[in-house]
């Protein structure tokens, strides 16, 4: 059997390709994808148990709704929609704790896919060092899943993530959230689309529908399967629909995602007045 693929993604800067190295070490191609001027790098880390691991090292993105080529990779290798790269069986999420609502954005986008994650809370010395403390347990908690805290730099965390990667039996994240009762029928219906003529599982169509819709002006890079004819009409037709009753449906969707994740992070972190130095 092949090894699990895991997949490492993030905010650009958060600390992914310190993490990264620290796992792989020297267990590293680098090369770039076909067609794109995109970084491709894959690495293998090894379980306390010395089994391997395929770690893809995806490039730094603020969304899955691409407005970059390599925003656009990232979507298109999370989504299974390239053929020259596995679809990760696992995806690492990490964070900038310092930026944490605004990197859950993200994380809140890839909890879609219905695949197990792991989140990294990286950065802790600087959140600390600014006096806000994360509280991880409830993260945990509300997501259903483990929540690592490291400081990559310092290697510190390494260990308990490599742990966390190496279970057996990862947990699907708890994610329930409601869509706008405005687009959820065309959600619905692409979904439907993506699942009979594109071959998709479902929450993988669910996700892609998701993003079909806050994709404005969607990046294509080569390498990645083009919609189809059925799927692109029902596009079309929702979106000419709103159009003409004026509905704003990227940002409600947008809005719908920030409330979640606004309510996540204030659960989560405390900003003490005393700060270290
Ligand atoms: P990437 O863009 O997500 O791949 O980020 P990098 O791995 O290149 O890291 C960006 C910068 O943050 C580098 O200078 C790292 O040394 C630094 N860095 C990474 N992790 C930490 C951390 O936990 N704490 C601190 N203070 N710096 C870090
Ligand atoms: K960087």
């Amino acid at each position: 059997p092949r090894a699990p693929v895991y997949a490492f993604v993030g905010n650009p800067n958060c600390g992914k390709s310190t993490l990264f190295n620290a796992m792989t070490g020297l267990k590293q191609k680098v090369g770039n994808y076909p067609g794109v001027t995109v970084e491709r790098k894959i690495g293998t880390a090894y379980s306390q148990h010395g089994q391997p691991m395929t770690v893809i090292d995806l490039p730094g993105a603020y969304s899955l709704a691409a407005r970059s080529p390599d925003e656009a990779v990232t979507r298109d290798v999370l989504l299974g929609r390239r053929a020259d790269t596995q679809m990760p069986d696992r995806v690492v999420c990490i964070v900038d704790a310092s930026n944490l609502e605004r990197n859950l954005y993200l994380v809140h986008q890839i909890l879609d896919l219905g695949r197990p994650v792991i989140l990294v809370i990286n950065m802790m010395d600087v959140a600390a060092a600014s006096g806000l403390k994360i509280r991880i347990g409830r993260l945990e908690k509300q997501l259903g899943i483990p929540v690592i805290a490291t400081q990559a730099s310092r290697g510190q965390g390494v260990i308990e993530l490599k742990l966390a990667m190496s279970r057996p039996d990862l947990p699907l994240p708890k994610h329930r959230w409601d869509i706008p009762a405005a687009i959820s029928s065309a959600v619905a219906e692409l979904q439907a689309s993506l699942q009979d003529s594109d071959g998709k599982p479902p929450l993988i169509a669910r996700a892609e529908a998701l993003l079909l819709l806050t994709d404005q002006d969607p990046v294509r890079v080569s390498g990645s399967q083009p919609l189809s004819q059925r799927t692109a009409q029902i596009l079309a037709t929702w979106k000419k629909r709103w159009e003409d009753e004026g509905t704003d449906w990227s940002a409600m969707l947008v809005g719908a995602r920030y409330e979640i994740i606004g309510e996540l992070a204030a659960d989560a972190t405390e900003q003490s007045a005393t700060t270290v130095t």
